[in-house]
């Protein structure tokens, strides 16, 4: 693997050196030519790509194939700026449906399974990424798209669907919807399987939806930039696996940019390492995991990186300590009474921030008796507080009253003015 990988990374190199103007000054401003690539290691004389490059070669001068071999295009979501555009050749999207189907094939997906695709299909990643990778396999799919959540519930149920593919947020809002029609998962659905991610969830929350709808739920990874959802858990659900014939994963100690050993928890860095069109050399992710050290139970020896924490750039600093979503997720779902939604507020009052949370309650913890109340929001600031070392505001609230989202749930709200 290690010689298949330097002889991808040596061929890369010398491409984007010979013929793409911005790799070829970065890596002269960094003074290292393609000749100085001997052997896989040396990988850490490249220079980093960020997400504004992407943004300043924006649309295709980070294109390094002719337009007439680019045969798609994707465009991200832009949640944290201006959008970015993806590219892809025939053999682009090759790769792409490769990763995939032996990603769903780890997991037991196959001929014999009818997989309903509730992520985004259009300029989003998600749903043509999920949909090439199953058809690979022989699984029979259902492009449903999100939204027009009650006609997916029919169709799930017609059609016999075996396995969902959906953030984690749409699931669980499609679990609210099917028990408000009286569907039963368990009773009235063949669903075993769901394969759940582009947003970041815990365990915790891994553990509400399988009691809510009685799946089995694996993580599923990518990014735009590196084409799309690429890689999950297998079925022993312990760190996704890396197919590491396409993608180099670094993983980076976010301050001291230095690189870290397995089990070390810092900054992913990838390189694309067969991509056509719109390559990528040590690109600064940002999102946070670690290389897990052990080898997996399935028998798999790809390299696989821990569940996402977060970005670092998700990080609030709340009074000088650092927060991340994540860690207020874990801490709620360790707590019986709290439902599934809840949205983190954060404001600058007389130059001191403050941080509210908004919590749904589940019906049955709901009480007449303030009282009762009043004592569960304190209790939920102290595991706060405990937990993250800040002291955090919780407002209750009652079921169904925060927002919904059908694609990416957007959780954080920050008013502050920096
Ligand atoms: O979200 C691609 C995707 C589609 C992944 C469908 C999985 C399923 P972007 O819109 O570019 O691409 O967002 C990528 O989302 O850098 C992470 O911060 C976050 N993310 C994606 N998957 C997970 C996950 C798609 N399983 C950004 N856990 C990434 C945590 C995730 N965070």
């Amino acid at each position: 693997m290690k010689k298949m990988q330097y002889t991808s990374l040596k061929k890369l190199v010398e491409n984007l050196y010979q013929n793409n103007q911005f790799y070829h000054d970065r890596m002269k401003a960094q003074g290292v030519l393609p000749s100085d690539i001997t052997c896989l290691k040396d990988i850490s004389k490249l220079p980093f790509m960020y997400k504004q490059d992407l943004r300043d070669y924006y649309p295709t001068k980070l294109f390094t194939v002719p337009n007439t071999d680019v045969v798609r295009y994707h465009v991200s979501s832009g949640t944290t700026g201006k959008p970015t555009l993806v590219g892809y050749t025939q053999n682009d999207i090759g790769y792409w449906t490769e990763a995939l189907a032996r990603s769903l094939t780890s997991i037991g997906v196959g001929k014999d399974d009818i997989i309903q695709i509730s992520y985004g299909y259009g300029l989003f990643t998600g749903g043509l990424g999920l949909h090439y990778g199953a058809e690979a396999v022989g699984a029979t799919v259902l492009p449903s798209g999100t939204g027009g959540t009650e006609r997916q519930l029919e169709l799930m149920q017609d059609l016999g669907v075996t396995t969902i593919a959906c953030t984690p947020s749409y699931l669980i809002h499609m679990a609210t919807v099917a028990k408000k029609m009286g569907i039963d998962f368990r009773r009235d659905t063949k669903l075993t399987k769901a394969i759940l991610g582009a947003e970041p969830w815990t365990e915790g929350m891994r553990q509400r939806i399988e009691e809510m709808t009685g799946v089995k739920a694996y993580d599923v990874y990518g990014t735009s930039e590196q084409g799309g959802p690429m890689f999950t858990e297998c079925e022993e659900r312990k760190g996704i696996h890396i197919a590491s014939d396409i993608m180099y994963v670094e993983i980076l100690d976010p301050e001291t940019g230095e690189v870290l050993e397995p089990g070390q928890k810092g900054e992913m860095v990838v390189t694309m390492l067969r991509k056509e069109a719109f390559p990528l050399i040590r690109y600064k992710i940002k999102d946070l995991t670690c290389i897990m050290d052990d080898e997996c139970e399935c028998g798999r020896t790809s390299p696989r990186i821990d569940r996402i924490s977060g970005r670092s750039d998700d990080m609030l600093i709340i009074r000088g300590i650092n927060v991340f979503p994540s860690q207020v997720e874990h801490v709620l779902m360790q707590i019986p009474q709290v439902g599934d939604q809840y949205m983190i507020i954060v404001e600058r009052e007389e130059d001191l921030d403050r941080m509210t949370v908004q919590i749904e309650i589940k019906n049955e913890a709901f009480s007449d008796k303030i009282e009762e109340m009043v004592a569960l929001q304190k209790r939920i600031e102290y595991e706060m507080k405990k937990y993250l070392n800040v002291a955090v505001v919780v407002e209750l609230k009652e079921s169904g009253s925060l927002p919904r989202f059908e694609g990416k749930a957007k959780r954080v709200i920050d008013k502050r003015v920096f």
